[in-house]
Parts: C-alpha cells; structure tokens; sequence
C-alpha cells in the first residue's frame, strides 16, 4: 500500500464496489467505492495522484489496458465523514449499463470486492455511522414510491423511532422500581401504587398495540396498495376496472365469464400509487377455465389490502351475490352497486350492515374515487409511530405480550413474575435499535437490502 493517502488502511476490512442506481437506461449511474483500498484504487482508474475531499471532480476513467471508459463526475469522502464511515468514492458515469459495467470491471482488477446487498448499510451501522432503525427507513426508501411514504421515513431518519423506544423504555423502567419497592411493603398498603401501575401498564400495552395497528395499515403505503375487485358475471368488473384507467385494458362483453385471468394495472388515486385487479366473475358452475378464474380471483381478492365488490343494481339479487356479499363479510372492503343508469331491480335492503355506493362504470365512477381516496388517506392519517420493518412490528408486538403478562402477575400480587416480564418488554423494545445478538441480527436484516445500499 504505497499510497500514503490511504494511511488507515485495514487489510482485514475488504474494499467494496457496487452500482447504486438501477441499471438501465437512464442519465447517469452511479458506483460506488468503500473500504480501505478505495483512494487506491480509484486513482488507478483515474490515472491521477490526488483527489480533493468532497470536491466534484470531472475526470476520465481508464480500464487496466489504458483504454478510456467514460468521462464521470468522481467524488472521494474521506474517512470518517462517508456514508459508510470509510473511505468512498462515488462515480458518477454516463447512463446506460456500459460504462457502469466497464468500471466495475475495471475496479474489481484493482481489488474491489463486488459488495454483497445491504452491505454498505451493513458498514454503516458497525462504525456508527447510522442507527440500526434509520438504516431500516433507508431500506423502506428504496421500495417505497408514494410521496407519503417519504414524509413518513423522513421521520424515522430524524430519529422518530429512537425517541418512541426511549420513551417506552424508560416507563417500563419506572415499573420495574416500583415493584422493587412494593415489594418491601404489605398487600394492605399497596393499594395505590398498584392501581397507578397498573394504569401504566395498560397505557403502555395500548400504546404498543397501537404502533402495530397503525404500522400494518400504513405498510400498504410502503409497498404499495393492492384493491380486487370482485362480484358475479357481467356485473360489470372490466368496464370498472377501464373507467378508472380511462383506457381499454380488459375486454368487456355481455357475455358472462369474459375475463377468466387476473388482469391488473397501476393507477394514481390522489397520492396514491394503487394497483387494481380485475378478477374472473365469481359463480357456480362454470366450465373448468373458469372455475380456475374464480379460484384465482378468491386467492388474489384474500390477499388485497382492499375488495371492491361489485353488483349489478339493474339485475335482482341472486345467489351469486349473495356469495360474494358472504365473502366479503368482515374483510376490508365496500359494495359498489352498478348500473346506476339503469333502472334498479337490487334489492338493497340485502346491503343492510354493509359500506355500500351506486356507481356507474360507464359513465360515473367519481364517487367510488372519492371513497378510494379517502380510505387511502386516512389509512396514512394519526400520528402513531409508524414501524417499518416485520422486524420492528414483531418487536413490539412481543413487548405489547410481555406488558399483557405482566398485568396479570400484577393482578395476582406475583411481584417477581411481574418484574420478570416488564424486564424481557424492555429487552424487545430496546432491541429496535440495539438488538442483543447484533452480528447475527444485522447480517440477516442487510442482507434483504438491495445491491448498492
Ligand atoms: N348500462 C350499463 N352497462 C354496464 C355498466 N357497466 C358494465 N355494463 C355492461 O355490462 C356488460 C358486462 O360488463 P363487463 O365489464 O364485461 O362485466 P364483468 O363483470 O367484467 O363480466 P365477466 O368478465 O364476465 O365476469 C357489458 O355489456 C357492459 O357494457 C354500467 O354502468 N351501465
Ligand atoms: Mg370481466
């Protein structure tokens, strides 16, 4: 290691190397270098000596044979001040996936590493760049496409969820002290603490309960927002999913049992991004295509964060509704009545205890968009802290078991068990940012990362 810039090199630390934007078309690309061989390597590529810290440096980029790649904005961050706390330099290539490709190949006969996904995070989090639930909004950032969505993860990287465990942890560390001192004290002069810890208590198994509720809602906003929609043959499902498109996607006709696929396309609602399927039409006896349409449609309607039944407002209730008024009782989802130009035959009072709205998906399909809209909106609505990895929302739905235990110890006068319990509450909150196995804990979480973060 002849280069005296690199002076804290570590030789049992590898130097990695990876893209860190999609590779595809696109204006630029970018790579990045981290460990530390990084300045070396880098300036091999460059053919140069030096290169300013944080300075943007436009520079042509050589293979091992001396022939030129790419002209690219290069940016070196020394060590500590780097995302990764190590020395990086970021290539900033032409788009397209050539120049990228040629100086990844470049840097790996330097001796780069090809970085494994989550591995940058990885190095972050060990040098105490960044906390283990900021590098977990990260993660969510690179899935997460509704602009909500970064409001939300803004939070987390603020430090939101830090101060959430703090709080928590710190009552149940005041329970814990007021066991210790009942424990000293006869049943007859408890009376009080007991009923002031046992109010604690409950606040703090709603206030978990409630990070969870909150979090499963809002994760369709993370990922993205799925709505089935379902209801007999001819109901009218197709002209409904082309009307919210506003173009012809899935074929309509009068003739019952069309569509026997899954047909789903994207759409914005408001400022969300949701994808919506069109399903085959749900009935009894149909041929054996069908039959295996209607089974597609049931598994992808139970999997939907919302149904959107559909019945036919000019036909009479029949059998076939009923079924699929049966299916969606209880699940998340609304009865749109179709055929509003029509004149109506459905009997309604069948709806009765059901969220129901008259559409027409030939030619109004305005309210049904409104109803979707402020679901959607009000699903991403509160202020609960929003947890964002099934990491984060098994923690706390442990602690929230744990809070549940101990209520019943302190119910049952069993101080010990109680003291027990909150102590293994407070290990699963504290474990959101710090997990106790922090090696193992951290290589499982990285490396469902994607490659470059
Ligand atoms: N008048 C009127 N006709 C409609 C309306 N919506 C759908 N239709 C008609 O109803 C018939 C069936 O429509 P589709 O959209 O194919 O019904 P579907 O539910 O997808 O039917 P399957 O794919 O067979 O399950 C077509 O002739 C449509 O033009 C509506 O709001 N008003
Ligand atoms: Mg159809």
């Amino acid at each position: 290691m002849s280069s005296s810039a690199t002076s804290s090199a570590d030789t049992n630390v590898s130097t990695i190397v990876a893209p860190a934007t999609t590779l595809g078309r696109g204006a630029i690309a970018i790579a990045r270098l981290s460990g530390p061989e990084a300045l070396r390597i880098a300036l091999k590529t460059l053919r140069r000596e030096t290169l300013t810290p944080r300075y943007a440096h436009l520079l042509y980029l050589y293979d091992a044979n001396n022939e030129p790649i790419d002209r690219a904005i290069v940016v070196y961050f020394n060590a500590p001040k780097s995302y990764t706390g190590e020395d990086i330099v970021e290539f900033q290539t032409h788009g397209g996936e050539a120049a990228i490709n040629a100086l990844m190949e470049t840097l790996t006969a330097y001796g780069a590493v090809l970085a494994r996904s989550g591995e940058f995070s990885l190095r972050a989090v060990k040098n105490g760049k960044m906390a283990l639930d900021e590098a977990e909004a990260a993660a969510a950032y690179a899935a997460a496409r509704a602009a909500k969505a970064a409001n939300l993860l803004a939070k987390h990287l603020r430090g939101d969820l830090a101060r959430f465990t703090e709080d928590l942890r710190s009552r149940l560390v005041r329970l814990i002290a007021y066991a210790e001192t009942a424990i000293d004290y006869a049943e007859e002069d408890l009376g009080d603490t007991k009923a002031a810890m046992r109010d604690q208590l409950d606040d703090l198994e709603r206030t978990l309960r409630e990070a969870v509720a909150a979090s499963l809602k809002r994760k369709s906003l993370l990922r993205g927002f799925e709505i089935a929609i379902i209801g007999k043959p001819n109901a009218g499902k197709s002209s409904l999913l082309n009307a919210l498109l506003g173009e012809s996607r899935s074929i309509v006709s009068d003739q019952p049992g069309t569509t026997r696929d899954l047909v789903g396309e994207e759409l914005r609602i408001g400022e969300h991004i949701v994808r919506v399927l069109d399903t085959a039409g749900l009935r009894e006896g149909g041929n054996e295509i069908e039959t295996i349409g209607i089974e597609y449609a049931k598994r992808a309607a139970e999997k939907a964060d919302f149904i959107v039944a559909l019945f036919d407002g000019s036909q009479p209730f029949d059998k076939n509704d009923e079924a699929v008024l049966e299916f969606i009782r209880d699940k998340e989802a609304l009865a749109a009545i179709n055929k509003r130009d029509l004149e109506q035959k459905i009997d309604l009072s069948r709806f009765d205890g059901f969220e129901r709205l008259f559409i027409s998906a030939k030619n109004d399909v305005a309210p049904l968009l409104n109803y979707l809209r402020s679901t959607l909106d009000r699903q991403i609505g509160g202020e609960e802290t929003t947890l964002v990895s099934e990491r984060q929302i098994a923690l706390v739905s442990s602690a929230a078991a744990s809070a549940a235990q101990a209520r019943e110890h302190l119910e049952g006068g069993e101080l010990e068990l109680f003291s027990y319990r909150v102590q293994e509450a407070i290990g699963f909150v504290g474990a959101i940012t710090r997990p106790a196995d922090y090696g193992e804990t951290l290589d499982a979480m990285f490396s469902e990362f994607c490659l470059g973060k």
